[in-house]
C-alpha cells in the first residue's frame, strides 16, 4: 500500500513538474566558502572543502576589511561551493543558473567542469546546466554540485581597473535556479529575457509597440509553438493581443518580430505619471496549448528629446533631471544588499523629490531600474569603466561585452533615458600630456568610446549615448572624445577640493561652448561627516552646514540655467571608499543620507527645494545632541542657529511652547536663534501656509557654564584645535570646540589651530590623514600647536582629566585620484616634538615623545586625576622640551 501510495506520489511530482511552465527560485542559502588565493584549481578546492565556513549570499569577503584600520582589503580569489538536489524529471527540462552579480571573474564548475566564466561584477549571467548534470533514474531526486570561483583581484584587463569605491568581492547579488522547457526564450544571450521592446512613436494619439523576441530550441526535434503576447493597461486590462505561430527548428535560435496595433491615446509614462503597461510574451505548446514559457516586460510609452540649448523634454514638455548619483553598498554589509535596502533608497529619492537618477559607475540591483519605473524616476546607466583603461584588446573585449549585457538586460525599462560609459578617464592618465604615449593612449581611449558608442546605438536606437568628464574639457577635446557621445556629462567640485562655488557659473559657461551636445552635470557634491557641524561652514570641513550651503547655491544655479538640462548630485549615500582619508575612515561622505541612510540636514533641504506637495523639516533633528557654552555668565542659555527647511513662504517656530516669531523663507531655509537650555528642548516648526504642515523634534543640549561653580553633570569634552562640534554617534557624546581661556572659566592659553603645510591648502584646519586607534578622527586630526596651558577655574573636589594627543607630523602617504595634489608636493620634513604635561604643579607626563612612542597618526588617551583644594584652579601646564606641545582634545568630568 505504502509503495503504491509512493508511486503515485512520484507519478504525480513528475506531472506537475512537466505540466509547469518556466519557474525559478534563488539557491542562496548555505554554501560553503573559502577564501584562499593559493587554491590553484577546484580539485584542489575539493580536497580542503571541509574547512569552508558556510555562507548565504548575497555574500562579500570585504564585509569588514575594508573598514579596519590596515589599508588595503582582501583582492583575490574566493571559492563557494554547494550540493543542489533537484527533481529527475526536470532531465526533460533545460536548466540554467542565473547569477545576478558576482565580482569580479567567476568561473561556474557543475560537477567538476567548468560550465562557463564570466567578467563582469555588474552584470548578470546564465549558466546552462542541464549537460552537465548526471540525472538519476532509479530515484525522483537528482544531485549535483556547484562550485563557483570568484575572483576580484587587480586585473589588468577586467574593468573597473580604480576607482573612488570600493571594489568588493564575492557573489554579491542572488543566485537562482530556472526550469525552461527546452523551447523557450533565448535566456542564453547576453542573459537577457529574450524580449525586446520598442516604441517607435509615441504620441498623445497612439503609441506603437513593436516586439522582438528571441526563441530558441534546444530540443533534437522541430517544435511547433505559439508565440502569443498580451498587453496590459496600468489598470491591468488586457488592451491587445497577438498570437504568431512559429516553427522552430532543432537547436536553433529564431529572432521573431511582432509589430502589434498602435495603442490608441496611451496613458503616457512620465515622472509624475509612470503608467507602467506590462507585456506578457508566452510560447504555447501548439498541440497541447499549454504555455511553456513567459516572459513579463514593463512598458511605458514617452517621448523624449535633449536639446543643447534647451534641455530636456518629455512628452512635449520641458523638464529639468534634477537627481542623485548612487552606489550600491551599506554600513557594515558591503555590497551584498538584501533587495530591501535598493527598494528603500529609491522610494526616498523620490521622497526627495529627484526625478532623475544616474546609475554610477556601474550596472546595480535590478530591483533599482524596476522601482524608477514604477516611481518614475529616469536613468542613465553606465559602463564600469572608471579613471583608467589598459589598452588591451582584452580590455577593450570584457568594456564591450559588460556594455552589450547592460544594454540586453535592462532593455525595456522605460525610465532609462541613457546609455553611458566611460567616467573621467583622462583625470589621471598614466603618460604626461607631452607624451608620445599620452597621445596614443588617447588614441586608444578615442577607438573604445567609438566602438562602445556604437554598439549602443546599435543595440538600441532609442536611448542616447553619454560619455562622462572631469572639469578639464581640454583633455577630452584634445583626445577627440567630446565628438563622440550624444550628450555629455561634466563631473564638477568647485567649491569642495578647490575654489569656490561661487566659480561653478563660469565653468558652466565654458562647458557650453565647448561642446555642442546637450550638458547634464552629473556630478557635483560637498563631504558632509554627519557627526560634524559648525557656526562657520567653510569649504573642505566635512560640516553638514558647509553642505547644506554648497549644495543650496549649485541647486539654484543649475535651476536657472537653461542649458543644463539636469544634474545629479554626487551621492546618495555615503559609501565605501577603502584608502579614503576624510573624516570617516574609508568612506566617502558626500552623500546626503549616511552610509545607513540616516538622512543629513541636507537631504531636508532639497526635499523642501524640490517637493510641490508642502514640506517642512527642523534641520536640529540631524544634531539633537549637543553641548555648548552659554551666552553670559550664569544665564544658563546657549543661543544656536536653527534651520527650517521648508517649501512655504514663511514659518513659525515654538522652542518648549514659545513662539520665536513668523519668519519668511529664503532659498527654502527659515533661519531662527534659539535660545536652548540645558537638558531637552522641545521644538515646534509650523508652515503658515493654508496647507499645514508641521515638523517637530527635540534637542539635548549640555550648557556648558562660562564659571564652573556648578559644573555641568555630564562634564565637559573639548575638541581642540578645531572650530566644528562633533557628535560621536557610537557612544552618544557630544564634543564643542574649544575657547580661550579667561579668568573665572576655563579654556586654553597659547596654541593655535593645526593647519596642514602644505602649498595647496585643501582644507581650512586640521590633518588629512586617517588616524589608528579610533572612529573619532575629526577630534584627532585637529589640534592645537603650541599650547601652553589649559585652565579651569574649577570648585574644590576630585577630577577626572582624559588628554587627548595624536602626532600629526609624519609622511601622509596616500594620493587618490579624485586628490588633485601631486605626489611630490606632499613631502614634508619630519619635527621631532618632546614636551611634559604636569596639572597643579604635579608631573603627569614627563617628556613625552609621540613620535617615538606611539608613532605618527594615532589616537593617544591619557586619563589622570586631580583633587582640587580651597578653590585653587585645575592648570595643566605644557612645558616645552623639543618642538612645539600639542594637544588635541580634552575632557574633564567631576568625580566628586
Ligand atoms: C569624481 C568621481 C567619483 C568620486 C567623486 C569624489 O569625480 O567620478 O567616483 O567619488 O569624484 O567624491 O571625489
Ligand atoms: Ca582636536
Amino acid at each position: 500500500m505504502k509503495r503504491i501510495l509512493l508511486n503515485a506520489i512520484v507519478v504525480l511530482m513528475s506531472i506537475t513538474a512537466m505540466g509547469q511552465q518556466q519557474h525559478n527560485y534563488t539557491i542562496n542559502s548555505k554554501w560553503n566558502f573559502i577564501k584562499n588565493n593559493s587554491i590553484q584549481d577546484i580539485t584542489a578546492f575539493s580536497s580542503c572543502k571541509n574547512t569552508a565556513e558556510i555562507v548565504n549570499l548575497p555574500h562579500t569577503w570585504n564585509s569588514t576589511d575594508v573598514i579596519d584600520e590596515e589599508l588595503g582589503y582582501y583582492r583575490g580569489a574566493g571559492w563557494y561551493s554547494k550540493e543542489l538536489s533537484i527533481p529527475t524529471v526536470y532531465q526533460d527540462k533545460e536548466l540554467f543558473l542565473f547569477f545576478e552579480g558576482a565580482a569580479t571573474k567567476a568561473d561556474v564548475y557543475i560537477n567538476n567542469t567548468l560550465a562557463k566564466s564570466h567578467i563582469g561584477a555588474y552584470t548578470r549571467f546564465s549558466v546552462p546546466i542541464s549537460s552537465y548534470i548526471n540525472f538519476d533514474n532509479t530515484s525522483n531526486k537528482s544531485t549535483f554540485n556547484i562550485t563557483v570561483k570568484v575572483d576580484n583581484s587587480y586585473h589588468d584587463d577586467w574593468p573597473t581597473l580604480k576607482g573612488d569605491f570600493t571594489l568588493f568581492g564575492g557573489i554579491y547579488r542572488d543566485v537562482n535556479i530556472i526550469i525552461k522547457d527546452k523551447v523557450h526564450f533565448n535566456f542564453e544571450e547576453d542573459a537577457s529575457n529574450g524580449v525586446f521592446i520598442t516604441t517607435p512613436t509615441v504620441t498623445k494619439e497612439y503609441g506603437e509597440v513593436n516586439i522582438k523576441a528571441n526563441l530558441r530550441n534546444n530540443a533534437s526535434v522541430d517544435s511547433k509553438v505559439k508565440l502569443v503576447t498580451k498587453i496590459f493597461g496600468p489598470d491591468n486590462i488586457l488592451v491587445q493581443q497577438k498570437t504568431k505561430k512559429v516553427n522552430l527548428k532543432a537547436n536553433t535560435s529564431i529572432h521573431y518580430n511582432v509589430a502589434l496595433n498602435p495603442i490608441e491615446h496611451p496613458q503616457l509614462w512620465s515622472p509624475t505619471s509612470p503608467n507602467l503597461y506590462r507585456v506578457v510574451a508566452e510560447i504555447v505548446d501548439s498541440k497541447t496549448n499549454q504555455i511553456i514559457d513567459e516572459v513579463v516586460n514593463p512598458l511605458g510609452f514617452r517621448w523624449y528629446h535633449f536639446d543643447a540649448q534647451e534641455g530636456f523634454f518629455i512628452n512635449g514638455e520641458p523638464l529639468k533631471l534634477i537627481g542623485v548619483n548612487r552606489h550600491q553598498d551599506f554600513k557594515g554589509i558591503g555590497n551584498a544588499l538584501p533587495d530591501h535596502i535598493h527598494i528603500e533608497d529609491v522610494l526616498r529619492m523620490k521622497e526627495m523629490g529627484c526625478n532623475f537618477l544616474r546609475i554610477a559607475h556601474y550596472p546595480q540591483d535590478a530591483a533599482i531600474l524596476e522601482m524608477c519605473d514604477k516611481l518614475g524616476i529616469l536613468t542613465s546607466v553606465e559602463t564600469p569603466v572608471v579613471d583608467v583603461v589598459t589598452e588591451s584588446e582584452e580590455f577593450a573585449k570584457n568594456c564591450l561585452s559588460a556594455h552589450r549585457e547592460m544594454i540586453k538586460q535592462n532593455f525595456n525599462h522605460p525610465s532609462i533615458i541613457i546609455w553611458a560609459y566611460m567616467n573621467e578617464v583622462l583625470l589621471h592618465p598614466p603618460y604626461k600630456l607631452d607624451d608620445p604615449k599620452y597621445k596614443s593612449y588617447c588614441n586608444y581611449l578615442r577607438g573604445l568610446a567609438q566602438q562602445i558608442d556604437d554598439l549602443s546605438r546599435t543595440e538600441d536606437a532609442e536611448r542616447y549615448t553619454m560619455l562622462v568628464f572631469h572639469n578639464s574639457i581640454s583633455k577630452y577635446k584634445n583626445a577627440g572624445l567630446t565628438e563622440i557621445p550624444q550628450i555629455i556629462g561634466f563631473n564638477n567640485y568647485f567649491g569642495w577640493y578647490g575654489g569656490s562655488y561661487e566659480k561653478v557659473e563660469d565653468r558652466f559657461l565654458e562647458y557650453r561652448k565647448g561642446v555642442k551636445q546637450a550638458i547634464l552635470i552629473t556630478e557635483y557634491g560637498a563631504g558632509a561627516d554627519p557627526r560634524l557641524h559648525t557656526l562657520e561652514p567653510t569649504r573642505f570641513d566635512f560640516s553638514q552646514e558647509y553642505a547644506t550651503e554648497y549644495h543650496n547655491h549649485l541647486l539654484n544655479l543649475i535651476k536657472k540655467t537653461p542649458y543644463i538640462a539636469g544634474s545629479s548630485l554626487w551621492n546618495y549615500a555615503d559609501f565605501s571608499s577603502e584608502a579614503r582619508v576624510d573624516a570617516v575612515q574609508s568612506i566617502n561622505n558626500k552623500g546626503i543620507v549616511s552610509i545607513d541612510r540616516k538622512p543629513k540636514d541636507v537631504f531636508f533641504y532639497y526635499q523642501a527645494a524640490l517637493l510641490e506637495a508642502p514640506f517642512i523639516a527642523l534641520g536640529t533633528k540631524t544634531w539633537s545632541q549637543r553641548t555648548y557654552i552659554e551666552d553670559a555668565v550664569g544665564t544658563g542659555i546657549s543661543t544656536m542657529p536653527v534651520q527650517v527647511f521648508t517649501n512655504q513662504k514663511s514659518v513659525e517656530l515654538f522652542h518648549n511652547g514659545v513662539s520665536l516669531g513668523i519668519k519668511e523663507t529664503k532659498n527654502f531655509i527659515a533661519e531662527y536663534s534659539v535660545p536652548f537650555v540645558n537638558g531637552v528642548n522641545k521644538l515646534i516648526a509650523n508652515n503658515q501656509s493654508d496647507a499645514y504642515s508641521q515638523d517637530v523634534s527635540s534637542v539635548r543640549i549640555n550648557v556648558l557654564p562660562i564659571e564652573l561653580n556648578s559644573f555641568p553633570k555630564a562634564g565637559i569634552s573639548i575638541n581642540t584645535g578645531d572650530k566644528r562640534f562633533f557628535y560621536d554617534d557610537l557612544i552618544n557624546q557630544a564634543w564643542m570646540f574649544d575657547k580661550e581661556y579667561t579668568k573665572g572659566s576655563w579654556g586654553h592659553v597659547g596654541g593655535k589651530p593645526y593647519v596642514r603645510p602644505f602649498k595647496r591648502v585643501q582644507q581650512p584646519y586640521g590633518a588629512k590623514q586617517t588616524i589608528a586607534g579610533t572612529l573619532n578622527d575629526p577630534i584627532y586630526q585637529t589640534q592645537l600647536v603650541g599650547i601652553e596651558q589649559y585652565r579651569f577655574d574649577a570648585p574644590t573636589g576630585l577630577y577626572e582629566i582624559t588628554l587627548h594627543f595624536a602626532e600629526l607630523e609624519g609622511k601622509e602617504t596616500i594620493h587618490l585620484p579624485y586628490d588633485l595634489v601631486d605626489a611630490n608636493d606632499e613631502t614634508m620634513s619630519l619635527k621631532n616634538r618632546t614636551f611634559s604635561v604636569s596639572v597643579n604643579g604635579n608631573m603627569v607626563l614627563n617628556k613625552i615623545d609621540l613620535m617615538a612612542n606611539y608613532g605618527s597618526f594615532r589616537a593617544v588617551k591619557i586619563k589622570t586625576q586631580v583633587s582640587v583644594k580651597n578653590e585653587e584652579s585645575i592648570v595643566i601646564d605644557f612645558h616645552k622640551i623639543v618642538g612645539e606641545p600639542i594637544l588635541n582634545g580634552i575632557e574633564i568630568f567631576k568625580k566628586l
